[in-house]
């Protein structure tokens, strides 16, 4: 019952208890861990000591004049009609602020998703109801292109069958990157709208189906164990939707890449070798 009581202001709040008690703060965001990340972190302080002083000022000034100017015996309610002066002033206040908040947000929005840097990880992302997947550029390091409209059952990433890159690209169920590089995510979904939520990285992106969505891309400072969690409800398995995001030291990946490279190498020649197999028997 305690523990429901202190839970009760976070989901009013729309602040998710696992998440917050994952991180053992039950009321703040989780600590940012990209480059950049603290850009938004500035913006929502910001956003939030503002509101605060706001709220605490005007109900201040309100309580005060309703006590000042309540009907008392020998003395009537006072009534006022409103002055213009002041109307122009706190109407003027606000908008200048929301103009600012606004010019200074897009800035920061702009910057972090121009054009990632060269040398940048690509990773295609792949989700559906009710899963993530990853595919990974292979030894040419090149991932290969896709054709959304081409998104099956079969296919699931809409590969192009005419385009060799694809080839030795392999595939992983968690989300393995390296920490201090760059990485820019690909986004499809084969049903309806997912969404890419992290709250570490300050990245929240709907994936929407017919689309690939190619401007997200984010840098992680340190190694670190996350999780992917689908955060637009699509569907009955939508609780269900989640991913291990595994940010390795740029060695450790390597290893776990080089491992995935060799695999995807192994299937690819028992692949050709039953092919030949098949046509042989033909
Ligand atoms: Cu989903």
């Amino acid at each position: 019952m305690k523990n429901f009581f202190r839970i009760l202001p976070l989901f009013l709040l729309g602040v998710s208890p696992a998440m917050a008690a994952d991180f053992k703060n039950l009321y703040w965001a989780p600590p940012n861990v990209t480059v950049g990340g603290e850009k938004i972190d500035t913006i929502l302080n910001f956003i939030f000591w503002l509101t605060f002083v706001v709220f605490i000022l005007t109900q201040v000034v309100y309580i005060t004049y309703l006590v000042k100017y309540r009907r008392r015996p020998g003395v009537k309610a006072h009534y006022s009609h409103g002055n213009n002066f002041l109307e122009i002033v706190w109407t003027t206040i606000p908008v200048l602020i929301f103009l600012g908040l606004a010019i200074y947000s897009n800035r920061v929005w702009n910057d972090l998703f121009r054009d990632p840097p060269p040398g940048t990880l690509q990773v295609n992302i792949f989700s559906y109801q009710f899963g993530w997947e990853f595919r990974y550029p292979g030894a040419d390091g090149k991932l290969g292109e896709t054709d959304v409209t081409l998104i099956s059952m079969d296919n699931k990433f809409g590969i192009r069958s005419d385009d060799l890159a694809a080839a030795d690209d392999f595939v992983s169920t968690d989300f393995v990157i390296p920490a201090g590089r760059p990485v820019q995510v690909l986004l499809n979904s084969r049903d309806v709208i997912h969404s890419f939520y992290v709250p570490s990285f300050r990245l929240y992106q709907d994936i929407v189906p017919g689309r690939t969505i190619s401007w997200v891309w984010f840098e992680v400072k340190e190694p670190i164990d996350l999780q992917l969690a689908c955060s637009q409800l699509c569907g009955v398995g939508h609780y269900n939707m989640m991913a291990p995001i595994r940010v390795l030291s740029q060695e450790e990946y390597d290893q776990w890449y080089q491992e995935k490279v060799e695999g995807a190498a192994t299937a690819q020649a028992s692949k050709a070798a039953d092919s030949d197999r098949q046509v042989t028997i033909n």
